[in-house]
């Protein structure tokens, strides 16, 4: 069954076109540092937005139009969902897709029969990889809308939940690896409290450390070679969430000697309610050589929680890409984590979002390329620097100097030489001055 017939391919038409179903500004063909646009942003569309969503909200029922799904549990409809989301990913132009375990297959009455539908779907989804030649950015599972997991998985308090969450993560791990995903994703889902009282957290840090070294274990057993990705988030479900930023999971990846075993995904929402912009949480993984991959959406300035929307502000985009062009993306992508608002139920609103997403973050690509290309603002920040090319500078960063040497150099002189200017609206006029070059 075709479910978007009327939709045409999408294809590139250049930043002149008035066609709302073609790109304006994503080339996948385009050559920019080297590398093709297609390369650079591994554009990912996410299964469980895009394919579960059905709009509904804690004050109003379903609105998405999803004629293909008959709206049931079953497994066929899970299969027949399955392909209609490649004819989407295809349609779209979009080379990789993410899931979670529960996203792409329905829990059956036991753990064995829920194996089973997952290895049934499975199925499905390698022919239609093989086919269609989509890859898989990454595999996670779903640890938390399940009630059994209403204190956590990894850090519950009963160990027979944590038992169960090391069964999932163990199948979750083998689908991934057999559709030749490239990462695995561990987003913390109810991994936090809700009130110290009655938490034991020290206990509960120890049992996840536990958990990801188990993970990391199977996978060297099975081959699984892929980047495992920790996804920070502040807060929601739990009022406190153990990864809540990019700090805080280098920390514990540090003190529970994982560091080596993974990296960050980063997403913008996520890095918005811990109080930071995503280009910070961006450089500060990037700076310990964390920098994995990104879950690309954006919230709203007049709303709290994550609300997942897509993201089209060019600002946003040439920001993020400014750090991504900086680190680079090896194993990761950019995946939408974002879904359609309840009102836009319809599905073509699907690929206007999708569109939408994928000309902000190429033009983004093309406005940080730019000013990359050009050096003002890094002239702005060599020049700002410029002291710590001095012969004080290097032996202060070569560590060739203690307080003693620093003090007599001082109570010599007598002040420090005077700073020069932080030109914040200079650089910022620079980036303005890019937005409508390119
Ligand atoms: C939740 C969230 C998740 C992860 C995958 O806020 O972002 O969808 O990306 O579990
Ligand atoms: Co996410």
């Amino acid at each position: 069954m075709a479910a978007f017939s009327d939709i045409p391919k999408i294809v590139y038409e250049g930043p002149k076109s008035d066609n709302p179903l073609a790109f304006r500004w994503y080339n996948p063909e385009e050559v920019i540092e080297g590398k093709t646009m297609k390369e650079h942003l591994r554009f990912t569309v996410c299964y469980w937005h895009t394919f579960r969503a059905n709009g509904s909200d804690p004050f109003g029922a379903a609105t998405m139009q999803r004629p293909w799904d008959d709206g049931t549990e079953s497994v066929e409809n899970a299969c027949n969902r399955a392909r209609i989301a490649f004819e989407f990913f295809e349609k779209l132009d979009a080379p990789y897709y993410a899931f979670h375990d529960r996203d792409v297959a329905p829990e059956g009455d036991s753990l064995i029969e829920t194996n089973k539908i997952f290895d049934a779907v499975a199925d499905v989804l390698k022919e239609e990889q093989d086919r269609s030649g989509v890859k898989l950015l990454w595999g996670t599972a779903n640890m938390f809308s399940n009630p059994r997991f209403l204190h956590g998985a990894a850090t519950s308090c009963n160990a027979e939940v944590f038992a169960y969450a090391a069964a999932q993560v163990k199948k979750a791990l083998e689908v991934t690896h057999r559709l030749g995903g490239e990462n695995y994703v561990f987003w913390g889902g109810r991994e936090g409290y809700q009130n110290l009282y009655n938490t034991d957290m020290k206990r509960e840090l120890d049992h996840l450390a536990k958990f990801f070294h188990m993970a990391i274990d199977y996978a060297t057993e099975i081959g699984f070679t892929g980047q495992f990705l920790i996804e920070p988030k502040p807060k929601e479900p739990t009022k406190h969430q153990y990864d809540s930023d990019a700090a805080a999971c280098l920390n514990f990846l540090r003190a529970y000697d994982l560091k080596d075993h993974f990296k960050l995904n980063i997403e913008t929402n996520h890095a918005t309610l811990a109080g930071h912009t995503m280009m910070h949480e961006l450089d500060y993984a990037g700076m310990q050589d964390a920098l994995g991959s990104i879950d690309a959406n954006t919230g709203d300035l007049l709303l709290g929680w994550d609300t997942d929307q897509f993201p089209t502000d060019y600002y946003l985009c040439t920001q993020i890409m400014l750090v991504l062009l900086k680190y680079g993306l090896t194993s990761g992508g950019v995946n939408f984590d974002a879904k359609v608002r309840r009102e836009s139920f319809e599905p073509v609103d699907l690929f206007y979002a999708h569109i939408g997403g994928m000309d902000a973050f190429a033009k983004g690509l093309k406005i940080a390329a730019a000013i990359r290309a050009e050096q003002g603002l890094q002239s702005v920040i060599d020049e700002r620097y410029s002291s710590w090319g001095s012969e004080l500078g290097q032996k202060i960063e070569s560590g060739s100097v203690g307080f003693k040497e620093l003090e007599a150099l001082m109570l010599e002189k007598g002040d420090s030489a005077p700073s020069g200017s932080g030109r914040q609206e200079l650089v910022e006029n620079i980036v303005n001055r890019f937005m409508d070059k390119v």
